[in-house]
């Protein structure tokens, strides 16, 4: 419908004239036009200039799956045809949302058995930040409410979202609620000086554990974080991060929620980053590839620790959304994790990302401004440098990243900048010849930049 009118349609100066983006900067959007994606097949993305752009981003982070997938079409339409919508408020429940709460139990890491949905992870994170808040509450300790996050954190952003992450644009405009704290984020490139890996882990995870004594932990609920860290640059954390954390919550009594909706669902190579990294969690929040983004759906996965007070102890917890458990993207979900499964996505992300990373290491790591290419499963970043050999970064913090990323779409592929880390986490069905293109488009783009910024950078 919308191509028969699209032809005479001056969709970009309709869209200036009527349509608000998220994190956008209007003026400077105005000064150019809007993007106008038209559709989309596999890893590729049509737009209405007829430009075929390969999506190194999978969206944002979650078309895991693949564009074009008749199978979650068809669960959705079959779905909407059945039933299209009924809440699960008031004693009703759906079969779509009470087999995915099960499938969920079954495929995240022992004692996660209860499922909470709702539409976006934003909602997810705001859900499983009160459901602490309240557990704490029940057990007769309502001083028990300081969330600690870290810098460079991302958690979505409502409210509670934006205060739990470590943007401080994000804080400066309503997004910082009290009690919320942040501490140092496990950015070795960034923040490791003269520290090993290893002991940079330690070191990190040491920060938290000075924050909770200076707070006390009987002021604490929870300590939230992405078993990596998607939006603020893929900031992997060192192997010995992550028992320590799980240590630290432990002995303080803090629950521990890992945020998974950038990681979940096979992005890292295994089916969640907890199941990666070790995490032990007492909450787990997930959205974006639970339905390779084709619907919006979220999820939280409660532990049986607090599922036990909250269905025994609690009485009615006053919260949820009209969408809650939506059939029709509960459907959609179950009909992608068969796709996950059927086609070993989990398996094939790890082998995959292999391939990419060792194909970007030979094309790109001895490049002048490269510092590091890091990666796990299909997720990764390659940091642009102005020293190399100091891990000194360019001094106007992500205009070369800019430069860089709209070099990458002229190009022909989608690669994100945060600061001057160029980040990619294409779909997880991306295929030999397409990683081949990633990186020759990658590599080219990286060239480009440099021609036009070496003069910033030491060799
Ligand atoms: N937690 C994490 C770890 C996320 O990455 C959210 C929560 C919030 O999800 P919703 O569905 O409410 O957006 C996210 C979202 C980016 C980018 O540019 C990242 C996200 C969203 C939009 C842009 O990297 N992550």
């Amino acid at each position: 419908m919308l191509d028969e009118i699209g032809g005479a349609t001056d969709w970009q100066g309709l869209d200036a004239a009527y349509h608000l983006h998220p994190f956008t900067d209007h003026k400077a959007l105005h000064e150019g036009k809007v993007r106008v994606i038209t559709g989309a097949e596999g890893v590729f993305l049509h737009d209405s200039e007829g430009h075929k752009i390969l999506d190194g981003m999978a969206g944002l982070w979650c078309v895991s799956a693949g564009y074009s997938r008749p199978e979650l079409v068809q669960a959705a339409a079959e779905q909407m045809t059945k039933l299209p919508y009924y809440n699960t408020f008031f004693k009703t429940t759906t079969q779509p949302a009470t087999a995915l709460a099960q499938r969920l139990a079954q495929i995240t890491p022992a004692g996660l058995n209860h499922a909470f949905f709702a539409s976006s992870g934003s909602e997810a994170v705001d859900t499983a930040l009160r459901i602490a808040r309240v557990y704490w509450q029940t057990l007769g300790k309502p001083e028990k409410k300081m969330i600690i996050g870290r810098e460079y954190g991302y958690h979505g952003s409502t409210t509670l979202g934006a205060s739990a992450g470590g943007m401080v644009d994000m804080h400066r405009q309503a997004g910082d609620m009290p009690n919320f704290v942040h501490v140092l984020p496990p950015y070795w490139y960034g923040y490791g000086g003269q520290m090993s890996e290893a002991e940079f882990g330690l070191y990190a995870a040491k920060q938290l554990e000075d924050k909770i004594r200076e707070l006390g932990a009987e002021n604490i609920a929870a300590f939230i974080g992405e078993p990596l860290q998607g939006a603020g640059g893929v900031i992997i954390p060192p192997a010995t991060y992550w028992p320590e954390i799980n240590r630290i919550c432990q002995e303080n009594n803090i629950l521990l929620i890992a945020d998974e909706v950038i990681c979940g669902f096979g992005r890292t190579g295994k089916m969640f980053g907890s199941d990666y990294f070790g995490i032990k969690p007492d909450m787990m929040t997930m959205a974006k590839a639970i339905t390779s983004g084709y619907l919006p759906l979220s999820a939280v996965m409660i532990g049986d620790r607090v599922a036990d007070v909250m269905i025994n102890q609690a009485g009615e917890f006053y919260h949820g959304f009209t969408y809650s458990g939506h059939p029709v993207a509960c459907a959609v979900a179950l009909a992608n994790l068969d796709i996950i499964e059927r086609e070993g996505l989990v398996e094939r992300a790890e082998k995959m990302g292999v391939i990419l990373r060792k194909k970007l290491r030979d094309a790109l790591v001895d490049h002048p401004m490269v510092g590091e290419i890091r990666g796990i499963g299909l997720i990764g970043a390659i940091e642009l440098v102005a020293d190399k050999r100091t891990r000194r970064f360019f001094e106007k913090r992500g205009r070369i990243g800019g430069i860089c990323r709209d070099y990458c779409i002229a190009n022909g592929l989608i690669m994100r900048a945060v600061r001057d880390t160029m980040v990619f986490s294409p779909p997880l069905t991306i295929s030999l010849d397409e990683i081949d293109m990633l990186v020759a488009r990658a590599e080219r783009a990286v060239g480009q930049t440099y021609a036009q910024v070496k003069d910033e950078v030491v060799v």
